[in-house]
């Protein structure tokens, strides 16, 4: 069954991916047959760039897991990944033709299914990409899917997000996710480091999170958080540090019903840090 893409924002460019192979809950069949030699080659190459960054940026979590994608010379087969991973925390990554609406996405995450887009960017879109490619979304987010805290925080992140739709709060929410699941920061004993998927990625946004005098990185507020807007095109102006993951699922498991009330009569802040 056909299914209708799903574009953020307004947009002039057509949605990237096929979405008439999706069926009802947006998920299909890797079509794995389609990757031409050249994108298995962009892929170990997005690969070996960005594990050599991470030593001394990324959080040792994340590094621990990152073989468990298997092999990093051509795009891996899900099904390979999925063995190991069902056994380390019982959750599994299933095949998206692109960004999918709120609901299908909240309730794969509900249900510990990670939607992972399986097409890869061009290579003149080596060093950007707006929409979520294969790379970001497997390089990017499932190490941590490995670590059962970050685990059981995702699928509880999905219960919530179904939440916050019957209570039109999506929005609020989704800065949540922008600023934790995607650009969040951890303190290690050895300094910050980065867990979010959006800064372990990217090579400029990974030097820039952990270096850049720039950015304030503050300790997580949830209700900041949901006040704060962020950029889709630049690097963040401001992280949102958590000292172990154990944090981020206490502070993200309280019904948020009061707090989505409260947050919507206070303004919204600029990600800018204030001028000194
Ligand atoms: N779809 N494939 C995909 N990947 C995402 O990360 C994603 C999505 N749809 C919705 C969505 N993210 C957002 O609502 C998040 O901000 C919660
Ligand atoms: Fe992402």
């Amino acid at each position: 069954m056909a299914v209708e893409p799903v574009v953020y924002g307004a947009s002039e460019r057509p949605p990237r991916g096929d979405y008439s192979r999706a069926g009802a809950d947006y998920t299909c069949p890797q079509d794995y047959a389609s990757y031409t030699p050249a994108d298995h080659a962009t892929y170990r190459r997005l690969y070996e760039r960005q594990a050599a960054l991470l030593p001394g940026r990324a959080c040792d979590a994340f590094i621990a897991a990152l073989p468990s994608l298997g092999v990093k010379d051509r795009i891996p087969h899900f099904d390979e990944i999925n063995q190991r991973l069902y056994q380390a925390t019982r959750w599994e990554i299933v095949t998206v033709p692109g960004l999918i609406p709120e609901v299908p996405f909240f309730s794969l995450l509900a249900n510990r299914k990670f939607p992972v887009t399986d097409w890869i960017r061009k290579p003149e879109e080596f060093d950007y990409i707006v929409e979520p490619d294969v790379f970001h979304d497997l390089f990017g987010h499932v190490p941590l899917l490995f670590d059962p805290v970050f685990a059981d925080h995702m699928q509880a992140y999905g219960k919530g997000g179904l939440k916050a739709h019957g209570l039109g709060a999506c929005e609020l929410l989704s800065r949540l996710y922008w600023y934790t699941v995607e650009f969040g920061l951890i303190r290690q004993k050895d300094g910050f480091r980065a867990y979010g998927a959006g800064i372990l990625s990217s090579p400029g946004e990974l030097q820039h999170a952990i270096a850049s005098p720039e950015p304030q990185r503050l300790p997580l507020d949830i209700e900041r958080v949901m006040r704060t807007r962020y950029k889709i095109d630049s690097y963040q102006q401001t992280y949102f540090v958590i000292d172990s993951f154990q944090e981020l699922f206490d502070k993200t498991a309280p019904d948020f019903t009061p707090v989505y009330a409260r947050v919507k009569t206070l303004d919204e802040l600029s990600a800018a840090p204030a001028a000194a």
